[in-house]
């Protein structure tokens, strides 16, 4: 049996990660969950391995505790990505969109602790089987590039099926989620959609206020058909984007082209531009859940003290059963 408990192979104090959002986790957002506990993660993205030296260097000088990078596999600069990565004395380094197989040797032989987000019992067994130090599943109510299974079903049978770490990514908005996962055999959680509007994120205003209005109901998966569904704020852009992708499903051959026109810098402009139009506005369906910007060591602190409460109440409502 290995070291199952993530804050000491960490060394964080809370199993609370911060998911890599695309132009969101910066070495603003990184390093003020670090300082307040948790594991600050920078996304990279579509970053040449240039901008991701800068940011890598912006979180250092910010703090001194543990951090993560994430590497979107996605990125065609990914192999410089990984380079720089293993030059900058980064510890810990998660991935997304894809298999991190083929650089793994090359993060073990740096020292550095790797932890792939997957969407499958298959690659997770993989990943464990190629030496990851831990996995993060993440379920389809995340926002973003996702999967097809929903966190509730996933994790299980992730837990059941490696003798690794796993943390629980999708649907955990508070710490009521966060003891749903730990009950479900989760080691700890990554969090998105709640640090977008953290204090420290600086996500445009109104993309925060966008996810502070949003109901349970309005989130949609785009691009289905281009093989890369990712989960938005439903908006005008995903109106046209939807009604493109329906005309087009079912054809021998389907025109993508206007849909990639459409999705060009799309994110960009609802984080950086706060166009809440013609943005996507990458969010999970727990954006219902959010009502207000607090800082990330409010977010982390009321996490642990309700997974506390529901672990106590439960403990109370079941301890005596039987
Ligand atoms: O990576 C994410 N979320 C992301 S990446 C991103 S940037 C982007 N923008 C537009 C289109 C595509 C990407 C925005 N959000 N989350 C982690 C994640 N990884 N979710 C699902 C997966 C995943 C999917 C397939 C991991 C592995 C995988 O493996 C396929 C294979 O090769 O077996």
């Amino acid at each position: 049996m290995c070291e199952k408990n993530i804050c000491k192979l960490l060394n964080i104090k809370y199993p609370i990660f911060q998911g890599a959002m695309a132009w969101v986790a910066d070495a603003s957002l990184a390093s003020a969950v670090s300082n307040a506990g948790g594991l600050g993660i920078i996304g990279t993205g579509h970053d040449s391995s240039d901008i991701v030296a800068l940011k890598i260097k912006e979180v250092q000088e910010k703090t001194n505790k543990p951090f993560g990078v994430n590497i979107m596999l996605l990125n065609p600069h990914v192999d410089e990505v990984v380079d720089v990565i293993c030059q900058m004395n980064v510890k810990v380094v998660t991935t997304g969109a894809g298999s991190p197989g083929k650089y793994m040797a090359k993060f073990k032989a740096h020292g550095i602790t790797v932890i792939p987000v997957v969407a499958s019992v298959a690659l997770a067994k993989k990943m464990a089987k190629d030496g990851a130090d831990a996995i993060i599943i993440e379920g389809m109510e995340a926002g973003g590039h996702i999967g097809k299974l929903t966190t509730m079903a996933l994790l299980p049978q992730v837990v059941d099926a490696v003798d690794i770490p796993v943390i629980a990514a999708g649907g955990i908005g508070d710490g009521r989620g966060m003891a749903a996962a730990y009950a479900l055999g989760a080691s700890g959680v990554q969090v998105g959609t709640r640090f977008v509007v953290a204090k420290e994120s600086n996500a445009h205003p109104n993309f925060k206020q966008a996810i502070l209005k949003a109901k349970d109901i309005d989130t949609v998966i785009t691009g289905q058909i281009t093989g890369h569904p990712v989960r938005v704020l439903r908006n005008k852009l995903t109106q046209t984007y939807l009604h493109i992708e329906r005309q087009e499903t079912g054809k021998e051959n389907p025109d993508l082209s206007k849909l990639d026109a459409l999705g060009k810098g799309a994110l960009r402009r609802a984080v950086v531009e706060g166009d809440t139009k013609h943005g996507s506005m990458m969010a999970g369906q727990i954006a219902g859940l959010i009502h207000k910007e607090e800082t990330c060591q409010e977010i982390i602190e009321s996490y642990i003290r309700e997974c506390q409460h529901v672990c106590q109440q439960q403990y109370q409502l079941w301890g005596n059963y039987l």
